[in-house]
């Protein structure tokens, strides 16, 4: 059976590996392996324990950066490090990351977290057992949590 991993943090301010495991549930059967850590800059490492040592295929990074300058900084850092472990490991892993300032209230941002999450579980289902489903989407301008920017016109 397909192992996806799930790397979450405590600092996020939204549960969103339950809206994602909910998703991937309602898709796919598949086991679930669950790695809590403090926050997104210690996410890349999760992720490639996930992978190497408990043997996942895919793993979805959930993490909220704060609005302030420094957390700007971590997210690109902790994306960043997100990207080399897929290098390393040469597995899909999924960032889905909410800026706390994406949203002007907490009510928009709670359900742009569990959209967000939610679609992007789905994406990494679609990446392990159908990707030929993203091959038609391609160029559709597909989003997250948001609207769908959709194609151009014309
Ligand atoms: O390794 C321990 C921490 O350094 C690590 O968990 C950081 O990711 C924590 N952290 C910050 O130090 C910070 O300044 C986080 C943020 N900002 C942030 O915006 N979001 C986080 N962590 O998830
Ligand atoms: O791993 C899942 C996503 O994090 C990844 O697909 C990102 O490349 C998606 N993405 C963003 O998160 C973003 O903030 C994209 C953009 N901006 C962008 O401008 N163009 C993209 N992806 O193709
Ligand atoms: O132009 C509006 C949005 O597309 C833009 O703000 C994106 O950068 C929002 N965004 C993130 O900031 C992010 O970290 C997105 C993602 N991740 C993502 O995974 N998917 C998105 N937007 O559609």
């Amino acid at each position: 059976m397909k192992r996806i991993g799930i790397a979450d943090t405590t600092f996020a301010r939204y549960d969103m590996a339950r809206a994602a495991i909910r998703e991937i549930k309602k898709h796919a059967s598949v086991e679930i392996v669950r790695y809590t850590v403090p926050g997104v800059k210690d996410l890349p490492v999760a992720a490639k324990r996930l992978i190497e040592e408990h043997k996942c295929d895919i793993v979805i990074a959930l993490g909220m950066p704060g609005a302030a300058p420094i957390d700007k900084v971590c997210a690109h850092e902790a994306s960043t490090g997100l990207i080399m472990a897929q290098l390393m490991t040469n597995r899909h892993i999924i960032e889905v990351f909410v800026h706390e300032d994406e949203a002007g209230d907490e009510r928009t941002l709670a359900r742009l977290a569990e959209k967000r999450a939610a679609e992007h579980a789905l994406n990494a289902v679609r990446l392990l057992f159908r990707p030929e489903e993203l091959t038609r989407m391609a160029g559709t301008g597909q989003r997250q949590g948001f609207e769908d920017a959709g194609p151009l016109e014309g």
